[in-house]
Order: structure tokens, then C-alpha cells, then sequence
């Protein structure tokens, strides 16, 4: 078989053998990464015929695996006619040089895979000039192996006699036209991206936003369909949403929030597609409650869960509340397996958005969060004041209502938050006789600090069982 070029790093339609090392360090096990590895290629339109691993503590600077299991993946290789081989890791231009020479096969380095299975999902134009940028950043720093390699494969033929080495000019006309491309398609995106940042600030100023985040098929276009008119696309594959989608998600009340749902994450996703997507996740990270949604049946949850963590704090998303939701509750059978999830996360709702199960618990808890702690309390309010009138009419308990010369006099159980929109609705509102900001800061004295960023469901407080009982 000859050489591949590194071009053509597609892996539809090939077999493929799959690399992971286990280096010093290294956390998760080589069944999870083997099976996430593995998806990532199904999702890419591979098919996996072979899998090598190797312990070592740190990748051999010249092949990244050792000479001897170089020969193994060669011989793997060809007994199982496979044309690509897929790392686990990413390696130097150099690396993957040698390891294509030594094997003759195709190699594909974990960030290439990545990018590939985003740019065949790529569907509007946004998604695809973020590819494209991400593509070009990742390529940049290796045209020069590439041109030495293809130098080395046609015997140094592509620009002859007399020049400084196989492909040095084509390198630098090359670089030009890469540096002139992302130039061009960077400014492209900064266009259309203008409009969407003043959008989501519109938006989290006129509305309670919140954002579904999580990795990558945890299910949250799936929530996000069963929580709204929906509309999003969902799939069992990897990345099956690469743009962000809103909709109005009505709480019950008359009160609503805007719910987006964006791209997934996955481990060691390339840095440089987090940086041209970062427009996208923004729209959805920049909310004012975050669900955060992990696949309950996954055997990587608590990976997962780390992956999503740490992709938030790059993304600078570190100060919103959060609530944790553990998705596919309805693939955990087992009674002994939900108490297991249940004291590793307490904080979190168990939900299955295939059956519904736990859905009246999160719109519950996400409403008594947008409306914030609620009180019993006296509002004194014009009675021509048609908004406000029509807002506590609309969206709150009214305990009793009189009128006194042109007043309204309720009795309501209304959430602290609530009661600052109300406010700003005009028509002389008085709460309990005083003043509204008097009045609020002796109803609700103290902030209460949160311990820890998740909110902890009522239903679920430490120790306790789904039924409430004592958890033994
Ligand atoms: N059994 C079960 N399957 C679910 C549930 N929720 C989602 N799924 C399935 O999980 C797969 C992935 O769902 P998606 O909603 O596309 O996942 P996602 O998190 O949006 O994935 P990306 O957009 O790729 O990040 C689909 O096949 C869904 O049908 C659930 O509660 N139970
Ligand atoms: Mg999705």
C-alpha cells in the first residue's frame, strides 16, 4: 500500500485499528477510552477491526510507540487490511511521519478525528467557517511536515533542482495562502458573530436564560425537545448538534425561561475548535442557570462530568448556579444502581427525557429558582397601574384582594425575584406597608451562600432516598 496523503484525513468508510497508550498519569482506564475512541470513529464512518495498546511512561520521541509495538501495529495492520490507524493521543508532524512510513497506513491523531467528525456535521454556514478556521489553525504549524513527507514519498520531485529543499517554496506560497484563507474567514465570523452577542445580551436582560451544557450525546437536545417546542435535532451519534438553539421553556405560572441547547463537549476537545466555537458556547454558557447533563449510564459519568467542569472554567462560565441532571435514568434497572447514583450525586435530579421521569422535579426546582425564595407578603398598588396589576394577577398566588380609594390590596405568596420585576413595573408599589426596597431587604435579610455551585434539589437533601426515606 502506498502513502496516504495527509490531506485526505477522512475516515469514512475505512477500517481502522485504534492506538491508546497508557502514559504516566494517566486517569481513566483503557476500556472508557477505547470505548469513547471507538465511538468517535463509528461517528466519524469509520469501522473498528483492531485495537493496540502499550504501557509506557512517557510516548517515544520518534514513533510515539515503541519500536517493537510499531512492528505489532504493522503487522495488526495488515492482517486486518485496515487503511487508517486512529491515536488516542496527538502527536508531532514528525511522530506521524515516521509511523506512516513504518506502517504504510494512514494515521489519524485524536484532534484530526475530532475535527473531522465536526466538519462532516457541519450543516450552516457558521458551523462550517468554524471548522474551516479550526482546521487551518490545527494545519498551520504542520504544512511543514507534510511538504517533507510528500518531498520524501515522490523522491523530492515536487519543485526541483536548485531550491532549498523538496516543497520550500510551495511550503512558504503555502503559508500565505493558509494566513490570507483564516484572515479572510475570521473576519467572516467576527460578522456574523456581532449580531448574536448583542443578542444574547438582549436576551438574558428581558428574559431568565438557561443553558444546557454537558458531554457530548448525554442527551440534551433530547431534554431540550421534551422541555420546549423543540425543534432540535437529536441522535445517537457524537456531536449531533454543532450550533446553538433557543426556545421560550413555560414553567408553569405564567412564568417561562429562554432554554438554549449547543454543542457538546468531549475530552481533550482541540483547543483550537473550543476557540472558534466559543461564539456558539457563549450563547449558551453567558445564562443565568446552567443544567449541566451527564449520561447516567455511561460507564465514564464521572469523567464526564470532570470533561464538562473544566470545559466551563475555560470557558470563564464559573459563576452561575448549576443543577446537575443524571440523563437515561430509565437504562438503570437495577434499584441497587440508582441508590449508587444516587449517594455519588446527591445534588442531582435523575431524569429520563425518553419516559419523562423527573421532569415535573427539574421544572419545579429550575421555577422556584426564577421566581427565588417566595414569602407571604401585603402589595399596595395603583389600581391603573395595568401591568403591574396584570403581572400579579398573572403570575402569582393571590391569597386575598380588596380595593381602598383607587389601591388594590393583595395578599400573595411571591418570589423574591419576582418581587424586584414587579418593582420595576412602576404604579407605587408598596410591599407591607413600606417602601420595596425597605421591605425586601427585611423579608429576605441574608443572601444565602451556597456551598457548593449545584443547587441541591428539596427532594433529594443528603441521605435521603427518591422516596425520602433514610439511605442506609
Ligand atoms: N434511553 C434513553 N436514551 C436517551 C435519553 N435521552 C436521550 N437519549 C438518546 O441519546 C442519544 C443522544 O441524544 P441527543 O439528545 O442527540 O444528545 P446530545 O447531548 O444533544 O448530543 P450532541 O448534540 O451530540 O452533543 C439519542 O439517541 C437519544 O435518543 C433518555 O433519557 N433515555
Ligand atoms: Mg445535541
Amino acid at each position: 500500500m502506498g502513502y496516504q496523503k495527509r490531506e485526505d484525513l477522512n475516515v469514512v468508510s475505512e477500517r481502522a485499528i485504534l492506538v491508546a497508550l497508557t502514559l504516566r498519569g494517566e486517569r481513566i482506564s483503557l476500556d472508557e477510552r477505547f470505548a469513547e475512541l471507538s465511538a468517535l470513529t463509528a461517528s466519524a464512518g469509520g469501522e473498528v477491526v483492531g485495537h493496540l495498546t502499550q504501557k509506557r511512561r512517557l510516548p517515544r520521541g520518534r514513533t510515539f510507540v515503541g519500536k517493537g509495538k510499531l512492528d505489532e501495529l504493522r503487522n495488526l495492520a495488515e492482517s486486518t487490511d485496515a487503511s487508517v490507524i486512529i491515536f488516542d493521543h496527538d502527536l508531532t508532524p514528525a511522530q506521524i511521519q515516521n509511523v506512516e512510513e513504518a506502517t504504510e497506513r494512514k494515521i489519524i491523531d485524536r484532534s484530526e478525528l475530532i475535527l473531522d467528525i465536526f466538519s462532516s456535521r457541519a450543516s450552516t454556514s457558521e458551523a462550517r467557517l468554524q471548522v474551516e478556521i479550526a482546521q487551518l489553525e490545527y494545519t498551520y504549524p504542520r504544512l511543514r511536515a507534510m511538504w517533507d513527507h510528500l518531498g520524501q514519498v515522490t523522491g523530492g520531485a515536487p519543485v526541483g533542482i536548485g531550491t532549498r529543499g523538496p516543497g520550500e517554496q510551495q511550503l512558504e506560497i503555502d503559508r500565505r495562502l493558509v494566513q490570507r484563507r483564516l484572515k479572510q474567514l475570521r473576519r467572516e465570523l467576527e460578522g456574523m458573530q456581532q449580531r448574536s452577542v448583542r443578542e444574547v445580551a438582549k436576551r438574558n436582560t428581558n428574559h431568565f436564560t438557561v443553558g444546557l451544557v454537558g458531554y457530548t450525546n448525554a442527551g440534551k437536545s433530547t431534554i431540550f425537545n421534551t422541555l420546549t417546542a423543540g425543534g432540535a435535532w437529536s441522535h445517537d451519534q457524537l456531536f449531533a448538534t454543532l450550533s446553538t438553539r433557543i426556545e421560550r421553556w413555560e414553567l408553569g405560572g405564567g412564568v417561562g425561561a429562554m432554554l438554549s441547547d449547543t454543542v457538546g463537549f468531549v475530552r481533550k476537545l482541540p483547543h483550537h475548535l473550543v476557540a472558534s466555537f466559543r461564539s456558539t458556547l457563549e450563547e449558551t454558557v453567558n445564562c443565568q442557570l446552567l443544567l449541566i447533563v451527564v449520561d447516567a449510564a455511561d460507564q465514564s459519568a464521572s469523567h464526564q462530568l470532570e470533561t464538562v467542569e473544566r470545559t466551563l472554567d475555560d470557558l470563564g462560565a464559573t459563576d452561575q448556579p448549576r443543577i446537575l441532571i443524571l440523563n437515561k435514568i430509565d437504562k438503570i434497572k437495577e434499584l441497587s444502581d440508582k441508590l449508587v447514583l444516587t449517594s455519588l450525586y446527591p445534588e442531582a435530579i435523575q431524569l429520563s427525557a425518553m419516559t419523562r421521569e423527573g421532569i415535573d422535579v427539574l421544572e419545579s426546582e429550575v421555577l422556584s429558582f426564577v421566581v427565588g425564595p417566595i414569602r407571604e407578603v401585603a402589595l399596595s398598588i395603583d389600581t391603573s397601574a395595568g401591568k403591574a396589576v396584570d403581572f400579579i394577577e398573572k403570575r402569582t398566588e393571590v391569597v386575598e384582594r380588596d380595593w381602598k380609594e383607587r389601591r388594590t390590596l393583595y395578599r400573595v405568596k411571591i418570589g423574591e425575584r419576582q418581587l424586584h420585576q414587579l418593582m420595576s413595573l412602576g404604579g407605587g408599589l408598596l410591599i407591607n406597608d413600606t417602601r420595596p426596597a425597605d421591605a425586601i431587604a427585611l423579608l429576605w435579610p441574608t443572601i444565602e451562600k451556597q456551598e457548593s455551585c449545584y443547587l441541591v434539589p428539596p427532594h433529594r437533601q443528603l441521605g435521603q432516598t427518591d422516596d425520602g426515606s433514610e439511605q442506609t
